[in-house]
């Protein structure tokens, strides 16, 4: 049975940076999310994840914290913060707060007093070591700005890590100090009433990288359940761990009520269907569909009887779905519909990305110029040295430069898409005047309208909440199908993945339709052709 507020929601990530801005200074804040709190409400959405708000030098958006209880000041203050929360509690909608604790920013006092000045009771809150023959301990890299993740500081002749950019700067949680300094943080934001955490990187909390273990460390799961008994244990609360290296059986370690840690985990499986494993990042390869499948239904029946599933298809890391799974062509809504239908059919709780409810694109640019992910920037410098003209390295650059989910929300056919009254702190994707919030809900065909009907149906429908999933077996590659069975209710969702029509064999049974892409839904069951892109639900009776 459901048991949880978050098992029948459906979240709504905001990056704020570019959500709304309020001042014209072109920069997302928090006053600006609350004036959109009545389309947040009208869409449905039960709870709304904000990427970081704290204050941060921002070498990485926020993703590197100064100080964990202060608000940036470029999206407002404390007050504001206290607003949104009672604002957003007014609609029915929760916050949830994006907790980055695997590093602090490098100007951090906890950092500055680790690294200098008489007192140094945060030395060990950070992780040091010593040279190893007069160089580095070892060749771990740092993903973010390439060379080792170990910097020399000289006053202390010892390194510290930053597995992120130089300016990450990875805490120690073998250091019960450390910890316990964590916690309180965590509870001070619990006491201002958000509902709950997304973890960033939480499977590197662990790491012990003087053996060269940065994820999943042996303490791993002894933190977790340590920090669930200290924090949130006794409310109902939703935590959710980014975790990259998760397998289906990892997520369900990390979600199994029974061991009181997370309420689910981010896997990325199944956004592996258009990569090479282990490959570069901008190695796209064509969608594999059977993999995408494979890795989803495989979290499906790992999770159906404990533990919980995210569902998701973008974040602020990531490309845009629509223009990796679906296309960008004139059937651009009907494939962001069918990505829609085929996901929120599953079992868990579906995560949507600002802007995926309009089927927002990627935006490809053509100068490095242009480019603020700092991820990005780094990989077109050694690129570029590597030997790639400018051309090619930015072509590799578009394939995953973050930036794509990051260009301003696209509100209106307005100067600057109504984000802002000036010239955003990103560009505005040139498409806003035809991709934008007033057109999608203007017409009631709108992919818009099947984003709000998901999230109604997960309120109100046992089966999507709870119902057994089970894959349909002997499908064309291109087709995912399946059951959600709960009680008397039995529901088939099928999804054509391909432009191309393809016929599949479906249960021979009368059915009534739930929700489709196409007008006219699927019609008689049994043999049946699925139309470019075509995807429905329909109750089997
Ligand atoms: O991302 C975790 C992470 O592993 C990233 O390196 C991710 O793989 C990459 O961005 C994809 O291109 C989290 C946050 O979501 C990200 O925004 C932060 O930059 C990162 O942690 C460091 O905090
Ligand atoms: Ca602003």
């Amino acid at each position: 049975m459901t048991q949880h507020w978050w098992q029948r929601a459906t979240v709504y990530q905001i990056y704020p940076r570019s959500f709304q801005d309020s001042n014209g200074d072109g920069i997302g804040d928090l006053p600006g999310i609350i004036s959109r709190l009545d389309y947040l409400a009208e869409l449905g959405v039960d709870a709304l994840w904000l990427s970081p708000v704290y204050q941060s030098p921002n070498a990485d958006n926020g993703y590197d914290i100064s100080d964990y209880q202060a608000i940036n000041p470029e999206y407002g203050t404390m007050a504001d913060m206290t607003r949104l929360i009672s604002e957003a509690a007014k609609r029915n909608i929760k916050i949830v707060m994006d907790l980055v604790v695997n590093h602090t920013s490098d100007e951090h006092p906890w950092f500055v007093s680790a690294r200098q000045g008489s007192d140094r009771s945060t030395r060990d809150y950070y992780v040091w070591a010593d040279p190893v023959d007069g160089h580095v301990p070892n060749d771990l890299t740092s993903g973010f700005i390439g060379g080792s993740a170990w910097q020399w500081d000289a006053e202390s002749e010892q390194y510290f890590l930053h597995l992120f950019s130089e300016k990450q700067i990875d805490l120690n949680w073998q250091n019960p100090k450390l910890r316990q300094a964590i916690y309180q943080m965590m509870n001070f934001w619990i006491d201002q009433g958000i509902s709950g955490f997304r973890m960033d990187v939480i499977d590197m909390i662990a790491k012990e990288p003087l053996n060269k273990v940065l994820v999943n460390g042996p303490r791993l799961h002894e933190y977790l359940h340590e920090m669930n008994r200290q924090t949130w244990a006794d409310r109902d609360f939703l935590t959710v761990g980014e975790a990259w290296s998760a397998s289906p059986q990892d997520a369900l370690r990390y979600s199994d009520e029974r061991h009181q840690e997370l309420s689910m985990t981010f896997q990325f499986g199944h956004l592996w269907a258009d990569r090479r494993i282990g490959g570069d990042k901008w190695e796209e390869r064509p969608l594999d569909v059977e993999r995408l499948k494979n890795a989803l239904y495989e979290c499906q029946t790992t999770m159906a009887t404990h533990g919980w599933n995210s569902l998701f298809w973008n974040n602020h890391d990531l490309p845009r779905a629509v223009s990796r799974f679906g296309t960008t062509g004139p059937q651009r809504e009907l494939s962001a519909k069918m990505l829609a239908i085929t996901l929120h059919g599953l079992k868990g709780t579906p995560f949507i990305y600002q802007g995926e409810e309009i089927g927002m694109t990627n935006c490809p640019v053509n100068s490095i110029d242009q480019v603020d992910d700092v991820e990005a920037r780094t990989i077109y410098r050694q690129l570029r040295q590597r030997g790639d003209d400018a051309d090619t390295a930015m072509q590799k650059i578009n394939v995953f430069n973050r930036d794509n989910a990051r260009t301003p929300m696209q509100w209106n056919d307005d100067p600057y898409a109504g984000f802002s009254t000036t010239q955003p702190w990103l560009s505005v994707n040139p498409n806003y005047r035809e991709i934008n919030v007033a057109s999608a809900q203007a017409r009631r065909q709108s992919l818009w309208w099947v984003y709000k009907q998901l999230i109604a149906l997960r309120h109100q429908e046992p089966v999507l909440q709870n119902g057994k999933f089970e894959a349909l077996p002997a499908m064309p590659a291109s087709v995912m199908a399946y059951t959600r069975t709960w009680k008397q209710t039995q529901w088939l969702v099928c999804g054509n993945y391909s432009a191309q029509a393809v016929s599949v064999k479906l249960p021979q049974s009368k059915s009534t339709l739930v929700i489709s892409n196409y007008p006219d839904g699927p019609g008689q069951l049994g043999q049946t052709v699925l139309r470019p892109y075509e995807a429905f639900i329909v109750a089997l009776n």
